[in-house]
């Protein structure tokens, strides 16, 4: 018997987990006690994570599509090979930026980086990821506020702060081992605040609930700061010290009096007041957002509002304080820094000529091979796609037929494509089931890699299953794909994920993610390790956070007070779409497009097989509908869905909620983005209910 420390490849928080292993086969997953994050806990996905490719197993071997239509399966030889070939021509006779990949913050970083070195570097290719969808955002806010993408708390600050104010996010379901850090908070008198237009899960938990208009957060951070200001509730030293701009965001927010709290946000005086009263009277307040806030059309200024209001209170910097941005998958601070897609390995912009020939002195390549632009966001590219530029789409580690908004959008693109490439461990999901070229690979069980999760904390990825021979990790589908591309030698430091670890390593030297003091060899059985941490250093805490010294990553070193006038919404409620399409997670045993979750028996046993709503009971007595009843909801889009209507009152009159875990969610999602980011609005969609569905339509759809 053995035991495996690795780590959970699910959220954000990658928990760590001691595998027990026996005759080849995981007899038991057991939360490891002595990690700083979890502590002993864990939530059922990472406790079932030995139920993958058990009974949804594809082929190991890769399945192409023949000119009829049909499928036959073909050694990996001759697969990869045939598909380099295919690239290859396309480049020729189209240009690179014909090629095109979308992949993930859920594989380890050395994966994601050698995917950018093979499509950015070699191919001249664009390459997004669903991080995109996700956290894009944050990455534009952090940038612009603090001078580099840098989320500054360690979770301990979760059970440090007084005051724990939760804006848009819903870690009940979420991030389940972030609310058991809030609930082994002691603080006598300690305080949780939800800011969500719906009644989560979290909110029912909380201490406070505001129930705002959705969108209308920007607006009200703004009346908060005014609020404070005016009651000189600031924390002036701070601001003098340590930020720049104040003065004309003291102007800016005069325009935004309590007056106006009740008409622009359905939240009364008094409750603001109580608010920022709340604020004023916790000792340590700590802000946490995540999607609520992040998939908006004005996101990134949303989030530089509570930015602002953690400077202004001087709650920046000390234990359980912090204006701070909860990731989503486990590697998504990862993808953010060393993929290669939207700034250069270990951060930095491709138009800086000192980090670009740092980065290609780490690598030893030429600076002429690293791209010269930020790849194209994933909307452009869908876009492009669909207008006949793009021809060869290789998606990794991601089903954004399901997951992309406004969805149907990808199916045209599926339809466009000359090559379209699946690389994911089922070949049956919404994404790979019909595709040209699919490389089916082992999941995280059988591979080795690192993670970055939500507080900047790096950790092993350990096989704990050995491989068959005929089976693939993604690591190596890159590399083979990269050497018969033809990189020759430009594969030569790129050999295995440590290979890569220290590449990166080396490209993170100076920048304020070095992780130039952590060995590859020393994360395995670790405790994990955040970054900062570089060579020569020795690890004091184990638990840290950014900005204690009060300096951040501009070149003045102070943060900056970014704020706009806010848009108005580009799609409002009108009289033919008068309801708020709000959507999220559903429940804790379901994973987005549930392809790995819905292998997890207690987790089929207990939730809904179909799509479904959350609807307020008034509302469905109102139109005559039934709990349960299966009702057609149809969108700005242009497009409807069936859904089967839930009553509950946790959503407002005006409000339905619908998980993102069925593929009917994002038929009716907009094609509209955060302006500075290109992340989807994702959560108020202006739709209107259909009544009537008979019972042979609702089992047509
Ligand atoms: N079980 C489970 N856990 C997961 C995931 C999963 O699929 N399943 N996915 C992971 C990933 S990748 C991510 S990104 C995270 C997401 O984690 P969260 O962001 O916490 O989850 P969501 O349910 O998307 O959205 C959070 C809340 O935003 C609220 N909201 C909607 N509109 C607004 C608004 O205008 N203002 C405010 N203030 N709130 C609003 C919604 O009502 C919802 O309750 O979860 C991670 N954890
Ligand atoms: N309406 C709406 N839509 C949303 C959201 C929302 O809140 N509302 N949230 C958005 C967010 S935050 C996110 S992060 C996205 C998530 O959207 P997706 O990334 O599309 O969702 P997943 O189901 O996690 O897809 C991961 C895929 O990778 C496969 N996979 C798992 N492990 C491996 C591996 O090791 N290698 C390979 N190659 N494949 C693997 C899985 O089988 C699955 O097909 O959805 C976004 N979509
Ligand atoms: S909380 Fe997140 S990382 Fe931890 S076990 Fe659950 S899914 Fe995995
Ligand atoms: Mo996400």
């Amino acid at each position: 018997m053995k035991k495996i420390q690795s780590t959970c490849n699910y959220c954000s928080l990658a928990c760590n987990l001691d595998f027990i292993v026996e005759n080849g086969k995981i007899e038991r997953i057991i939360p490891t006690v002595d990690y700083p994050v979890n502590k002993g806990f864990s939530c059922i996905k990472g406790l079932r994570l030995d139920r993958q490719q058990q009974v949804y197993k594809p082929s190991s071997l890769p399945r192409l599509k023949k000119a009829d239509g049909t499928f036959e399966h073909t050694s990996w030889n001759q697969a990869v090979e045939q598909t380099a070939g295919k690239l290859t021509e396309i480049v020729e006779k189209y240009g690179p930026e014909s090629v095109a990949a979308i992949s993930t913050g859920q594989l380890p970083l050395e994966e994601m980086a050698l995917l950018g070195h093979v499509l950015r570097n070699y191919l001249k290719a664009n390459v997004d990821g669903n991080t995109r969808l996700c956290m894009a955002t944050s990455v534009v806010a952090h940038k612009q506020s603090f001078g580099f993408d840098a989320p500054p708390y360690t979770l301990n600050d979760f059970e440090l702060s007084d005051t724990i104010i939760l804006i848009g996010a819903n870690p009940v379901v979420a991030h389940p081992i972030a609310w058991g850090r809030i609930r082994a908070n002691k603080i006598e008198g300690k305080k949780v605040i939800v800011i969500d237009p719906r009644q989560s899960e979290t909110a029912q938990r909380a201490d406070y609930h505001y129930p705002l208009k959705a969108k209308s957060d920007i607006k009200l951070f703004y009346i908060l700061a005014n609020v404070l200001i005016g009651e000189g509730w600031i924390d002036e030293t701070y601001i003098e010290n340590h930020t720049e701009n104040f003065e004309a965001f003291k102007e800016f927010v005069a325009d935004y009096p309590l007056d106006i709290a009740e008409e622009e946000t359905n939240l009364t005086k008094e409750q603001v007041l109580e608010l920022a009263t709340l604020i004023h009277e916790g000792k340590n307040v700590s802000f946490w957002w995540t999607m609520g806030i992040n998939q908006g059309y004005e996101a990134v200024r949303s989030e530089q509002g509570i930015i602002n209001l953690a400077l202004m209170t001087g709650n920046m910097g000390r234990p359980g304080t912090g204006a701070n941005s909860l990731t989503g998958q486990s590697n998504a601070m990862g993808s953010r820094i060393f993929s290669n897609t939207a700034g250069l390995y270990g951060g930095g912009d491709y138009d800086n000529p000192v980090r670009r020939q740092a980065v290609a002195n780490a690598l030893e390549i030429e600076e002429s091979l690293l791209p010269t632009k930020p790849t194209l966001p994933y909307n452009v590219i869908i876009e492009k796609i669909i207008a006949g530029e793009i021809k060869a789409l290789w998606v990794v580690s991601t089903n954004p037929r399901h997951s992309w908004t406004n969805n149907k959008t990808f199916q045209e693109a599926m339809d466009k494509l000359d090559l379209f490439i699946v690389q994911d461990i089922y070949d049956d999901t919404d994404s790979s089931a019909d595709c040209d070229v699919f490389f089916p690979v082992v999941s995280g069980v059988k591979k080795e890699g690192t993670y970055i999760n939500t507080e900047r904390r790096l950790s092993a990825l350990r096989p704990v299953l050995e491989r068959e021979e005929i089976e693939r990790t993604d690591f190596e589908v890159f590399f083979k794909m990269g050497e018969a591309l033809g990189m020759g030698p430009l594969l030569d430091n790129w050999k295995t994920p440590e290979d890569v670890f220290n590449l990166m390593k080396k490209c993170s030297k100076g920048m304020p993610c070095d992780i130039t003091g952590i060995e590859y060899d020393a994360l395995p059985n670790s405790r994990g390790i955040q970054w900062p941490f570089r060579e020569g250093e020795l690890l004091k805490e184990d638990e840290r956070r950014l900005f204690e010294d009060g300096n951040y990553y501009t070149p003045s070193k102070k943060a900056k007070f970014i704020f706009e006038e806010p848009l108005e919404n580009p799609i409002p409620l009108s009289e033919e779409f008068p309801y708020v399409f709000n959507t999220g997670r559903g429940t804790v045993g379901q994973w987005h497009t549930q392809t790995r979750t819905r292998e997890i028996e207690e987790v089929r046993g207990a939730v809904s097989e179909g799509a479904y709503v959350y609807l307020n009971e008034k509302l469905a007595d109102d139109l005559g509908i039934n709990n349960q009843e299966i009702i057609e909801i149809s969108s700005i889009n242009g497009e409807s869905s069936l859904f089967q209507a839930i009553l509950s009152n946790t959503v407002a009159y005006n409000e339905i909620y619908a998980p993102i875990h069925y593929v009917e969610t994002n038929t009716l999602t907009p094609s509209l983005y955060d302006s500075y980011s290109k992340e989807p609005s994702y959560k108020t969609t202006p739709v209107q209910i259909v009544k009537g569905v008979t019972k042979n339509e609702a089992n047509k759809n």
